[in-house]
C-alpha cells in the first residue's frame, strides 16, 4: 500500500516564456505557482488537482532570449545560439520542434524571426523539453504554452489545415476554457485550430506535443490584440493573469475527469 503513495502522479506541463519579448507569458508562469501555493487546501478545484496531479511549470523557457530583451532588444523573440559562418543569431524556438518542420509558415533564413534552425531541436532549449516530455510521456496529460499577444486559445494543428483527431472535443474543451476566462473581465477570446485562427507554422511545440500522444495539447495567445501588442502596459499583468488563471483551471478540471 505504501509503495503505491510513491508512484509518479499523472502531470500537466506548463511553459511559458518560448518567445522572448512575449513578456506577459513568464508573468503568468509565476502567478500560477503563486496561486497554486497559496490556495492549495484553501480552495477545493486547486485542493483536488494537486492532490490528484503534478503540474510542472517551466516559467522562461528562452532564458537568454528573454535577459536579450531586457539588456538589449526589448523585441527580440528568438534564442540566442550562434552557429559559425552566420552572422545571424538564433532560432525560433516555436519552429524547430519536430513536427512538419520549416515546411510551412517557418523560414530557413538564419536571420529571418521566424528561422526553423538547421535542424529539429538544434536549439538547446527545445531539446531539453522535448527530451523532458519525451521521458515522462505516459504521465503528461496535458500540454500548455503560454504565448501572447491576440487572445486566442489555440490546439493543433498549425502545421497542416487537417483537423486533430480530437477536434470536435478541443473545441468544446476551449469554447469552455474561453467562457470561464471571459467570466471574470469580459476579455474575449477567439479559439480553434492554428492554421485556421492565427496562422500556418510548423515545428511548434502544441502539435509536437500533441502527435507524442499528449491529447490536449493548447498554445495561449494571452493580451492584448494588438493596442499594446507584446509591450503590454503594467497595469494589466494582474488582470491578465487572473483571467487566463480561470482558462488553465478549467482545462485541469477537465482532464482530471478526462484521464487517458
Ligand atoms: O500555433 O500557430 C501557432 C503558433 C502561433 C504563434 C507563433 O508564431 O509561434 C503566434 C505568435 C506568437 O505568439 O509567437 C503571435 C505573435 C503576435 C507574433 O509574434 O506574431
Ligand atoms: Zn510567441
Amino acid at each position: 500500500k505504501h509503495l503505491l503513495t510513491f508512484v509518479t502522479k499523472n502531470a500537466i506541463f506548463l511553459d511559458c516564456g518560448i518567445h522572448a519579448r512575449e513578456w506577459i507569458a513568464p508573468a503568468f508562469c509565476q502567478w500560477f505557482v503563486k496561486e497554486a501555493l497559496s490556495t492549495y487546501g484553501s480552495d477545493s478545484q486547486m485542493t483536488s488537482l494537486l492532490d490528484q496531479m503534478d503540474v510542472y511549470v517551466l516559467p522562461v523557457f528562452n532564458i537568454d532570449g528573454y535577459d536579450y530583451t531586457h539588456k538589449s532588444n526589448r523585441m527580440w523573440r528568438k534564442t540566442r545560439s550562434r552557429k559559425s559562418g552566420s552572422s545571424c543569431i538564433g532560432a525560433d524556438p516555436n519552429r524547430n520542434w519536430n513536427a512538419g518542420w520549416c515546411t510551412i509558415g517557418a523560414s530557413s533564413n538564419p536571420c529571418s524571426d521566424t528561422f526553423c534552425g538547421y535542424s529539429p531541436e538544434s536549439e538547446i532549449e527545445v531539446k531539453n523539453v522535448a527530451d523532458f516530455i519525451r521521458r515522462n510521456k505516459s504521465i503528461i496529460k496535458a500540454y500548455l504554452t503560454i504565448h501572447s499577444y491576440s487572445q486566442l486559445l489555440l490546439f493543433p494543428y498549425s502545421y497542416t489545415f487537417q483537423l486533430a483527431a480530437h477536434h470536435s472535443e478541443l473545441v468544446s474543451m476551449m469554447s469552455g476554457a474561453s467562457a470561464a476566462l471571459r467570466s471574470l473581465y469580459g476579455t474575449s477570446y477567439t479559439s480553434g485550430p492554428g492554421a485556421a485562427t492565427i496562422y500556418p507554422a510548423a515545428g511548434g511545440s502544441d502539435d509536437w506535443a500533441y502527435d507524442l500522444g499528449v491529447k490536449y495539447s493548447y498554445t495561449f495567445e494571452l493580451r492584448d490584440t494588438g493596442r499594446y501588442g507584446f509591450l503590454l502596459p503594467e497595469s494589466q499583468i494582474k488582470p491578465t493573469c487572473e483571467e487566463t488563471m480561470l482558462a488553465v483551471k478549467y482545462i485541469a478540471a477537465y482532464v482530471q475527469k478526462n484521464l487517458y
